[in-house]
């Protein structure tokens, strides 16, 4: 009993020495190792995934707790052969049955998730047509033009300038990508989330998706489809700010501004902070550079 007693002991301090030294905080450690995203439908993510693998370890805890009962406590005593089991219908009825629920509670639950994560509003905030080409990016806010040229407001990535987007954090964006050249994939690591950019109507399916960002930063976005010879060059910025800042970033953008002076105007740095554009120098240097 003392023994047990002790054993008990020392599993606690292991585990708690786990959590502790690991360096996780409580909140972390229920990510489960889940990768931190930025806009609401990657918190739907992760909050499935996290339901799902605290359902998986009840189930765990369960399994091994039967599995270490049998060992214990139905060891064999004597050369006397046990009470046999087999065919037990009801047996079989329970265990069958009970993974059938466990698979039809986690197929319903991220069934609902991914619809919430694919649901577009008839009428989203801002509406952002996303161009992959060989080998960089434009985005167009379709609804905001430039008042001279009355043409959409447009972000064009070049050899000399890495792409900023700006968008607004707490409002819903709608992308729709278009390619008019091979297939790329629009991917922000923190959205959690990448869609392919597929040339012409893309069989008449739907290529949009929407995002509402929650945090302000700056996250490198990338194209996710091996596209061609300069394809990891194809990188661009997602810079999400304040409601307030957008609406001037827009109206500075309105009057003719650039997209670094418009950033620059309402206190944003000009140029990209997490990528920069592809060096399209290929002179040869010397061993020395
Ligand atoms: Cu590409």
């Amino acid at each position: 009993m003392r023994r047990t007693g002790r054993v008990g002991r020392v599993g606690v301090v292991i585990g708690l020495l786990m959590a502790v030294l690991t360096g996780c905080s409580f909140t972390e450690v229920l990510y489960f190792g889940w990768p931190e995203g930025v806009t609401e439908q990657a918190t739907q993510m992760r909050l499935l995934w996290t339901g799902s693998t605290l359902a998986a370890l009840a189930v765990g805890v369960l399994v091994w707790g039967l599995i270490f009962w049998a060992c214990i406590f139905h060891r064999r005593k004597n050369r006397e052969l046990p009470k046999q089991t087999a065919y037990n219908l009801p047996l079989e009825i329970t265990y069958t049955i009970i993974p059938f629920l466990i698979v039809a509670v986690l197929f319903f639950y991220t069934v609902v998730v991914q619809t919430d994560v694919q649901r577009q509003a008839a009428d989203p905030d801002l509406v952002v047509e996303v161009t992959g080409f060989q080998w960089n990016w434009e985005f167009r806010y379709l609804e905001e033009t430039v008042e001279e040229t009355d043409q959409p407001i447009s972000i064009l990535g070049d050899s000399t300038e890495s792409a900023v987007l700006v968008l607004p954090v707490g409002r819903t964006v709608q992308f729709e990508l278009v390619s008019n050249d091979v297939i790329h994939s629009f991917w922000v690591p923190e959205f959690l989330f990448k869609r392919d950019v597929i040339p012409g109507d893309n069989f008449g399916y739907d290529n949009d998706f929407e995002v509402t960002i929650e945090e302000e930063g700056a996250y490198v976005g990338r194209c996710a489809e091996l596209c061609g010879i300069y394809h990891s060059a194809m990188n661009f910025e997602v810079r999400a700010v304040g409601a307030e800042v957008f609406d001037d970033y827009i109206a500075a953008r309105a009057s003719g501004m650039s997209n670094a002076e418009a950033l620059e105007s309402v206190g944003e740095p000009g140029l990209a902070q997490t990528t920069t554009p592809f060096d399209t120098n290929r002179t040869r240097r010397s061993a020395s550079d």
